[in-house]
């Protein structure tokens, strides 16, 4: 019993890393990430490029990326770059591309400690490309290495030829919250003088299911033939800045949409009369105080789609996240005055005057 509650600790302690791709790859890396059963990952890539002066023009590289988990380790996706390089030179009619993907994790997970590797198979709608990568990461404390090794059919901006691509990167944690990396890739067959790099400072927002990197590159987009060749012709040096961020969607909120009010949930003590009751709604208690008498209780209601607590400014102990739909109970054995709030929402401000 006592281990199969450690195991479990185990797991909600390292189930929150498992969105964090930010903190565990280099932003030209695709990593071996793969969203959860039910969780769509939303990552936007923006890099820009300012152009010499006296015009100083600004152009905007993103790469827009949907992934959804399908369980046992599998996902399907795609990924949209608006200003592509690849789409550039012969071949392409347009810098627009698109890459379709779907990606199986055949071990570990990324950012936990040992191997993990994904295979990633893909379409470049633009070069009309089959590509592929197979990508693997080491983890061990504050350090991941990575690699990957890319394969890809008709290669964009040129007559159709075949390549093959290797990449490199590293990850350093300095907190739970702040990493810093770095890759290199390059179009191996042959090499074209225009390897694709990045460094970036990657950020855990704390509290939240989001990273977001700072990030230097010489890649416009992020697919498999985007992230394996840099911006400038041999020779030159432009540098495109950027950020990324990080949105993992989990389906299930978004029930009560199709599903209409979720389940009541009775929350506190039960006992003692219930001598009035406070609705939640439009975040705010209805009516600022009441009052009632030694030995009595209060039941609150959430009339909100969100969550609300009940915490008392004083020493009575409160409440837990009251979900939507959800009542406490809460009976008042001292005469007093109790001023309450509600964690999430500090400007949501109540008093129980118990006489
Ligand atoms: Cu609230």
């Amino acid at each position: 019993m006592k281990r199969v509650s450690l195991a479990l600790v185990a797991l909600v302690a390292v189930a929150p890393l498992r969105a964090q791709s930010l903190l565990y790859r280099g932003p030209n890396m695709g990593g071996t990430w793969v969203p959860d059963a039910a969780v769509v990952q939303f990552n936007f890539l923006h890099r820009f490029y300012v152009t010499p002066g006296p015009a100083h023009g600004v152009i905007n590289y993103p790469t827009f990326t949907l992934a959804a988990g399908l369980g046992h380790d599998v996902s399907f996706g795609g990924r949209f770059a608006t200003k592509s390089l690849v789409g550039i030179g012969a071949g392409a009619q347009s810098t627009n591309e698109t890459e379709l993907f779907a990606r199986w994790r055949a071990v570990g997970t990324e950012g936990r400690d040992g191997f993990s590797v994904a295979i990633t198979p893909a379409y470049n709608l633009l070069a009309k490309s089959i590509d592929g990568e197979v990508a693997a990461a080491w983890t061990r404390g504050a350090v991941t290495l990575e690699g990957a090794a890319r394969g890809v059919s008709r290669e964009l901006g040129t007559p159709g030829r075949r390549q093959v691509a290797l990449a490199g990167g590293f990850v350093g944690r300095l907190t739970r919250y702040i990493a810093v990396s770095g890759d290199l890739g390059s179009f191996m067959a042959p090499v074209d003088g225009r390897a694709a790099w990045s460094v970036a400072l990657n950020l855990l927002i704390p509290g939240s299911p989001h990273t977001f990197s700072f990030q230097a590159s010489n890649a416009t987009s992020a697919t498999i033939q985007g992230a394996s060749v840099g911006y400038a012709p041999a020779g030159s040096n432009q540098i495109l800045y950027g950020f990324e961020f990080t949105i993992p969607l989990h389906l299930k909120r978004f029930a009560p949409w199709f599903h209409g009010s979720p389940k009541p949930v009775a929350l506190g003590a039960p006992g003692g009369a219930v001598a009035a009751e406070i609705d939640m709604a439009a975040i705010k208690f209805a009516g600022e105080s009441i009052t009632i008498s030694a030995g009595q209780a209060v039941r609150w209601t959430n009339r909100d789609p969100l969550e609300h607590t009940v915490t008392f400014d004083g020493a009575e102990a409160g409440s837990p996240p009251i979900p939507p739909n959800g009542t406490y109970v809460h009976r008042f054995d001292k005469p007093g005055t109790y001023t309450y709030h509600c964690t999430p929402h500090p400007f949501m401000k109540g008093v129980v005057v118990v006489k």
